[in-house]
């Protein structure tokens, strides 16, 4: 209970790996308050701006509320049937590896535990693979030929007591907003050193001792560089080292490598290399910039080794720490839902490991090699081997690489079924059956965060329409199927228990994943779970892997590996001679359909954009805010240019968020290439290349309007706002009636229309009133619009404004794009404040507007803004 008197139910947020604790509270009307779990050991009531902001989410005007099959809405009964009986048909037909699951890494435990179950268990074939095979294979593959096993061996505590924390391909400061907070208090009050190897500046480069800029791939050579600096600085553990077999081949190995291939300076590779080797409390964090790479696994290895060389692994303040991106990517590894593994951290090709999980299951053969993996899949899709396909709560027609390819490979396929949360994704609408499923507050479960934390995920808010829980859809498809006793559960409550108790098989086997005290809380301690972390027994340094060795390797021992650096797979050349850098944003939650809802999270970056060095942008002529068009050997993309010297020359980064619901031509996965890792089979998502071209407009445009809006034009890009949508447009073709395309895109037949329109200039202002109130406006000119956007977003349905001249009142000052999304302050306010006020810190623009208080994630942003303001005042 908080002060309001309502209850307050404890849950978690669906957003990334993190997994802080949230208090919900519903207002009885479809709304939910959100504060942070005060006693949650992850966030300690901490909350990012998604997190603040998942009230904003709940909204039903996008929910699919009912099964369809072609397209028509059917009863549930009748579409699982469809399902079950197309699924046992082709199974028949073409044996069980003709059909796959393509499932998620946010996908709660019990729910992948039934997906699982039923394709190795019963069906037979391991065609079931998740979105985390671009996402955390590599780690996966990483560990488990290193230590034996899937473990991550440190927990959160690590970053409150570590000396240093090399961030090596993260963005925490936007991607894991919570603990790079953490991060940021211990190095407040222990004056914790921080080291960022990534080859753009990013917002985590903030507060940065050190910033490495190397080559996009090089961190193998960078690791295994400092493996030799290891040997030679005698900071060899060689006490520990009895744990450890492989040293020898790999020091080797790392000596034959080049770290002149990074591309760094000397001084700077030293500086790194002194740092590291002088703190024994080092953490080496890391992310997307390592896993998805084509020698992903490889610089998993590298990093490992130089902590298994120096004992600086499981004990407090030291380790390796692979953080976890979505909110139960960690639990999909312990059910084993990749295609190559099988279940409580088992291995599918050990017969022993399989022969226990079959006896478990009851079930019959279990398959005994690895099914396709998430590229491969979509190829034997294509091919017309996977003749059906069911895709739980992921969206790769945007999210796979070569994403136009394997759209077309859903396409044809013989028949797909989407279970999703809404029909507006990419890949919803090539779907034959789309079932209706509940959202993170509707549904009840577990997820397990990046430092092995379990915490329960509680409804809150009722199903909507016939919506139901992903792991009920599934387990009554099995038993159509005919496995009526597998698949007979009534709650998530007895398939925790059940998945609990075979990690007791699992432990009995010598795997590191036991949660099997767990395996008879009854209903109502399994509704009451507080959050905890496994080992669960005290037998482990608090929590922490092999302080004293303990690998599950036969012989107990951990593996380093020999390892060379292998560049990107795709190389640049005279038609693509950009290496373009792909990710992630501070506000939007992959494929948007979820973030996109909240007006704040939006107003933060409404557009797909590409961030270009000034050199390149002069290169090819392409002005701030102008389109760039980019082209790969797969697809093409129109964005934004952002003109950054964050960036280096020649590479180029943009955003993976925007769909064809937001913005078609933004679809970044268009321009990946599939090439993947011949260890993990992780794609390459950050190393595509392109050629860049200005986009030339013959006409751009700005709407805002209180309806969604429909553009037609080459580029646009739409975006929430409080009142509506604002959508930014740019067209090669003249339109020859711009009232009859306003009254079209609007939807708007008939309202009132006042209009300017300078056929000599090109431009046209257009506004629609209805009751005397502002409903949509519509800007264009053959340059970029120069409008007050978040303006004019704020003037629809107020009375009685102009807004034809397109300028702010001085009465009403224009905030700008929002900069702090938890107390909504935009650039304008801040920046007049740093002129006028005189505010000179972050601290004191907390103080004057409240920005940067709440979360803290925008302080980067903030602190970058006074550094612009006083670079200005020294030049002038
Ligand atoms: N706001 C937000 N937060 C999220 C998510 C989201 O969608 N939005 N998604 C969640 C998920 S699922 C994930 S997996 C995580 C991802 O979290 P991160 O991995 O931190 O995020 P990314 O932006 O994908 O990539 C991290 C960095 O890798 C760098 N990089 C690219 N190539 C290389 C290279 O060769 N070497 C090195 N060292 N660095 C390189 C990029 O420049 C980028 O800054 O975020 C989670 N958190
Ligand atoms: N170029 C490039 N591509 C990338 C990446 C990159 O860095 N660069 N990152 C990769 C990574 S790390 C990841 S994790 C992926 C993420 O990519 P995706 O998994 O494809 O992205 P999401 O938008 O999270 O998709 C989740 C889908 O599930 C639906 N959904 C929401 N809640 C539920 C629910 O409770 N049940 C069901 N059944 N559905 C639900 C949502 O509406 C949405 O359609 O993208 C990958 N692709
Ligand atoms: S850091 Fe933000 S997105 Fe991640 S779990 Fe916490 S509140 Fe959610
Ligand atoms: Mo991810």
């Amino acid at each position: 209970m908080d002060g309001s008197g309502l209850p307050e139910t404890r849950s978690t947020c669906p957003y990334c790996g993190v997994g802080c604790g949230v208090l919900l509270r519903p207002d009885g009307q479809g709304g939910l308050a959100v504060r942070g779990d005060p006693d949650h050991p992850a966030n300690r009531g901490k909350l990012c701006s998604k997190g603040a902001a998942l009230g904003e989410t709940v909204g039903l005007d996008t929910r699919l509320l009912a099964p369809q099959v072609a397209g028509a809405e059917v009863p549930w009964d009748d579409a699982l049937a469809h399902v079950a009986t197309r699924f046992s048909e082709t199974i028949a037909e073409h044996g069980p590896d003709s059909v796959a699951f393509y499932v998620s890494g946010q996908l709660l435990t019990e729910d992948y535990y039934v997906a699982n179950k039923l394709m190795k268990g019963f069906i037979g074939s391991a065609n079931i693979d998740t979105n985390s095979r671009l996402c955390m294979a590599s780690t996966v593959a990483g560990h488990k030929r290193a230590f034996g096993t899937d473990t991550v061996p440190g927990t959160y505590e690590d970053l409150d007591e570590a000396d240093l924390v090399v961030l090596v391909g993260s963005n925490l400061a936007w991607c894991h907003p919570v603990l790079y907070q953490r991060l940021m208090a211990a190095r407040a009050t222990r004056g914790t050193r921080i080291i960022v190897i990534d080859p753009r500046r990013t917002a985590s480069c903030d507060q940065a001792d050190l910033h490495l800029a190397l080559e996009p791939g090089s961190d193998v050579a960078l690791f295994n560089h400092l493996l030799t600096q290891i040997y030679e600085g005698g900071a060899l553990d060689k006490s520990y080292l009895r744990h450890v077999s492989g040293f020898d081949a790999a020091l080797c190995a790392a000596y034959v490598d080049d770290v002149t291939v990074t591309g760094l300076d000397r001084s700077d590779v030293k500086q790194f290399c002194a740092a590291w080797i002088g703190t024994e409390k080092v953490v080496t964090v890391f992310s997307q910039g390592v896993n998805q790479s084509t020698s992903g696994s490889d610089k998993v290895n590298a990093i490992l080794n130089c902590h298994l060389a120096t004992g600086r692994i499981g004990k407090p303040g030291m380790g390796p720490f692979s953080v976890t991106g979505q909110p139960n990517a960690m639990g999909g590894r312990e059910v084993g839902g990749l295609a190559n593994t099988l279940a409580c951290h088992l291995d599918l090709e050990n017969a022993v490991h399989r022969a226990a999980v079959q006896e478990f299951w009851g079930g019959g053969w279990l398959p005994t090699a690895p099914g396709l993996k998430a590229v491969d899949m979509f190829r034997a899709v294509e091919a017309g081997e996977i003749k059906a396909l069911w895709i739980i709560h992921t969206n790769p027609a945007v999210s796979m690489p070569e994403a136009d390819r394997v759209a077309r490979a859903i396409a044809g396929c013989e028949f797909t079924v989407v279970s999703d949360i809404t029909a507006a994704t990419d890949t919803a609408r090539l779907a034959d059956v789309l079932l209706p499923t509940t959202a993170w507050a509707e549904k009840s479960g577990t997820v397990t965060n990046s430092d092995r934390t379990i915490s329960r995920q509680r409804a809150v808010l009722p199903p909507p329409g016939s919506a139901r829980d992903d792991w009920a859809i599934l387990a009554e498809v099995g038993r159509c199927m005919g496995w009526s006793d597998a698949f007979d559960y009534t709650t998530s409550a007895e398939i925790f228990r059940e998945h609990a108790a075979l990690s007791a098989v699992a432990a009995r086997l010598g795997r590191d994943f036991d949660i099997s005290a767990l395996s008879d809380l009854d209903d109502a301690a399994y509704e009451a779970l507080a959050p905890l972390r496994w080992p669960l027994s005290a037998k482990q340094s608090c929590g922490r892997f092999f302080a004293r060795g303990g690998f599950f390797h036969p012989d107990g021992k951990a593996r380093m590996l020999p390892l060379r650096a292998r560049p990107p797979v795709a190389r640049t050349d005279g038609r693509y001679p950009f290496r373009l850098n792909t990710g992630r944003i501070r506000d939007q939650w992959h494929t948007m359909t979820r973030s996109g809802l909240s007006p704040r999270l939006s107003s933060h970056l409404a557009e797909p954009f590409v961030d270009i060095h000034p050199a390149d942008a002069d290169r090819i002529g392409v002005s701030p805010a102008e389109l760039v068009r980019l082209t790969s050997p797969h697809g093409t993309a129109i964005l934004r240019a952002r003109i950054a010297d964050a960036q280096t020359p020649g590479q180029l980064f943009a955003p993976m968020h925007w769909t064809a619901q937001y913005a078609p031509t933004g679809r970044i996965d268009a321009l990946v290439a599939g090439a993947v890792d011949p260890v993990s089979g992780q794609p390459e998502s950050k190393a595509a290349v392109v050629a860049a071209t200005r986009f030339d407009a013959a006409w751009y445009g700005f709407a805002v309007s209180a309806q969604p809006l429909n553009p037609r034009a080459s580029y646009w890009a739409r975006a929430r706002t409080a009142a509506g949508w604002r959508a930014e447009l740019a067209c090669t073709a003249q339109v020859s009636d711009w009232e009859a395309e306003a009254r079209r895109m609007f939807d708007l037949p008939t309202a009132s229309l006042q209009s300017v329109e300078d056929p000599a200039r090109g431009t046209v202002r257009m506004a629609f009133h209805e009751g005397g109130r502002l409903i949509a406006a519509l800007f264009v000119s053959p340059q970029p619009v120069a409008v007050m956007r978040d303006y004019l977003a704020g003037q629809i349905h107020q009375p009685g404004c102009d807004v034809l001249t397109g300028l702010t009142p001085a009465d009403r000052p224009d905030p700008g794009p929002v900069i702090c999304a938890c107390m909504n302050v935009g650039v304008n306010t801040i920046l007049t404040a740093i002129e006028t006020q005189g505010v000179i810190s972050v601290e004191e623009i907390g103080t004057a507007l409240g920005a940067g208080t709440n979360c803290g994630s925008c302080r980067p942003e903030l602190r970058a803004l006074l550094e612009s303001r006083t670079v200005r005042e020294a030049a002038e």
